[in-house]
This record gives structure tokens, sequence and C-alpha cells, in this order.
């Protein structure tokens, strides 16, 4: 039974009558992590690779108060061109529905409304997780992204492309395995770092087909004991990666400007991917979209396999 009340764009709802592979994707990378217009035309072709994979695109976002699963193209238009969209963490869900706002939705949102409405499988570009440290001297900043504690308690198969390195990655595997979250690799054994293909960190599995994603996925739920997500780590090709050398100087730059200009809070994701795609000249853009593309891929094909 669904928790709450949610919209089922067509595409879905016909979609989840014929018992067919659902895919959910967010939207605060459309509204908030992508630059105009690139947004709107990425969004939908995150939709149609997951179409050309043979399953259903459910995009979920808030329009009018209202949750939808599987935004139409007039909505998906709306959140990604519109000035004052909400970025709706699992905490605001209930404010911005009694406020009757626009809202786009994080992986922790989205994950919660997909697992209500029981879709199994997510993909995105990356998870949010643990910031790192304040400069010395200044206390502890305290934030970590709502995304790792949702994980731990929402059973939902997430297809990203490990957490940006904007984060502290080592911190972020850390708080992972505290809270439970399963976390494998695709074809690799080693934690990919977003816009690079490999963070440096060494996972303990790997998941080698959507075939042995699905087994795993169906494992995790015949046994119910770990309640939590099932992160699947895709990693890009090296040769597709953003020049690792260009990558450091564009994250020492964005990070000094984030101390700089003190930002703080939920305006500090957008703001280092801001940086990032305006410094490198489009470059830090064109692999993020990448990213995506490949997770929406590999998504459908695990849900595909999931659903055989
Ligand atoms: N990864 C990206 N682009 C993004 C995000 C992640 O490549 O825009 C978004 C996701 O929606 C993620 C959110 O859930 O940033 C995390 O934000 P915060 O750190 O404020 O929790
Ligand atoms: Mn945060």
């Amino acid at each position: 039974m669904d928790q709450f009340e949610i919209r089922y764009g067509a595409e879905v709802a016909a979609a989840r009558r014929d018992g067919r592979p659902v895919v959910a994707l967010e939207s605060t990378i459309v509204a908030h992590g992508l630059p105009r217009p690139d947004n709107l035309r990425v969004a939908r072709e995150i939709e149609q690779v997951v179409r050309d994979n043979g399953a259903v695109p459910a995009t979920v976002g808030m329009i009018g108060g209202e949750l939808i699963v599987g935004l139409d193209d007039a909505q998906l238009t709306r959140l990604a061109t519109a000035d004052g969209v909400a970025k709706l963490s699992v905490r605001d869900l209930a404010l911005a529905a009694a406020a009757g706002v626009d809202g786009a939705t994080t992986v922790a949102g989205t994950s919660a409304v997909a697992a209500a409405a029981g879709i199994g499988v997510f993909a995105t570009g990356g998870l949010g997780g643990v910031h790192r440290p304040a400069p010395a001297g200044t206390g502890q900043t305290f934030d970590e992204s709502a995304d790792l504690v949702t994980l731990a308690g929402t059973p939902i198969a997430v297809v990203c492309a490990g957490v940006k390195s904007i984060l502290d990655v080592g911190a972020t595997l850390e708080r992972l395995e505290t809270l439970g979250v399963a976390v494998a690799g695709y074809r690799t054994k080693r934690f990919p770092g977003f816009y690079i293909t490999d963070s440096g960190f060494d996972l303990d599995w790997s998941l080698n087909s959507p075939a042995e994603a699905a087994a795993a996925l169906r494992a995790q739920r015949a046994q119910g004991l770990s309640r939590g997500a099932l992160v699947i780590a895709n990693p890009l090709p090296a040769d597709e990666q953003l020049d690792p050398a260009l990558h450091d100087r564009l994250l020492a730059e964005g990070l000094s400007m984030v101390e700089r200009e003190r930002i703080t809070g939920k305006q500090v994701t957008p703001f280092l991917l801001a940086h990032f795609h305006r410094a490198s000249h489009g470059r830090s853009l064109e692999v993020n979209i990448r990213i995506i593309l490949r997770n929406a891929a590999l998504a459908a094909q695990i849900a595909v396999a999931s659903a055989a």
C-alpha cells in the first residue's frame, strides 16, 4: 500500500498494470545539478535510454504539491525551466506537499517515493555523502547527505557512479558500511569516483552482469535481513573519464570558493557542480551526462533482468 498519495504518469501506470519493468529517475539532477538549457535535453535523453533498454522511465518530482512518479513532458519542462523549484529530500516532502510547491527530488527523496511505489531499480549520477571537513578551527560541518541514512532504510537498487569527488569518499564509504547499505562495484572492485573512473577505494563485492545484479537484489529481498538499498557503483571507462589533473585543479578551486563565499547546506553540491561545469568549459558536463546515461542503461537492464 502506498504510504502517501502518489500520482502516476500514464506510461508508468500502464507499465504497472502490465507488470513491465520500471526504472525510477531523480529530478534534482535536472532542476539543480545540470545547467540550463542542457538539463531538459538530458532529462529527456535519460528517459529515452531507459526505454531503449527495455524498461519504462519514471522520473519522480513534485508539481503543485502533488508527488508524481513518471513526470510527463510538460511537468519535466516545468521543473527544468521554472525558477524557485525546491530541492526535496525526504524531510521536505510533507512540508512541500502541504505548501503546494513544485519540487525536484534528490536521491533520498526519489528512492523513498520510488520504493513506496514498488519500484525496485533507480538510476542517478552520484550519491550524496559526507562532505569534507571544515577548515581547521571552525568546528565540524555535520554536512552528511540524507541520501545515506535514507538508503539505509529503503529497499531499492541504486545505480550510480559512486559519490562525487567533491565529497569525502572514504568517510562516505565508512558511513555506508555503518548504516548497513550494500555496495557492489559493477564489473570492478574499486569504488568509482564519479568524474573519474577510480576513487582509490576498494570494495568487497562486484556484480558482473545485469543478471547477477538482479540475483543479488532477489537474495536481499528473500532474506529480508537487510532492509536497505543495494548500491551498484558503475564506473566510467578510463578513456571517458575527466582528465584527473583537470579534475584535481577544479576541485581545489571549487572547495576554496565554497569556503571564501561561505556556501553552506544544500547549496554546496549545486555550487560545486556549477563551478566544475563553468571552469572546465563544459568538459565536466559532458562527462556528467555520459555517467547518467550509462547508469540509466544499466538500471534498465537490471530492471529487465529482475522482471524475467
Ligand atoms: N549527483 C550529481 N548531481 C546532483 C546530485 C547528485 O551528479 O545534482 C544531487 C542528488 O539529487 C543528490 C543530491 O541526492 O545532489 C545530494 O545533495 P545534498 O548533498 O544536499 O544531500
Ligand atoms: Mn548537505
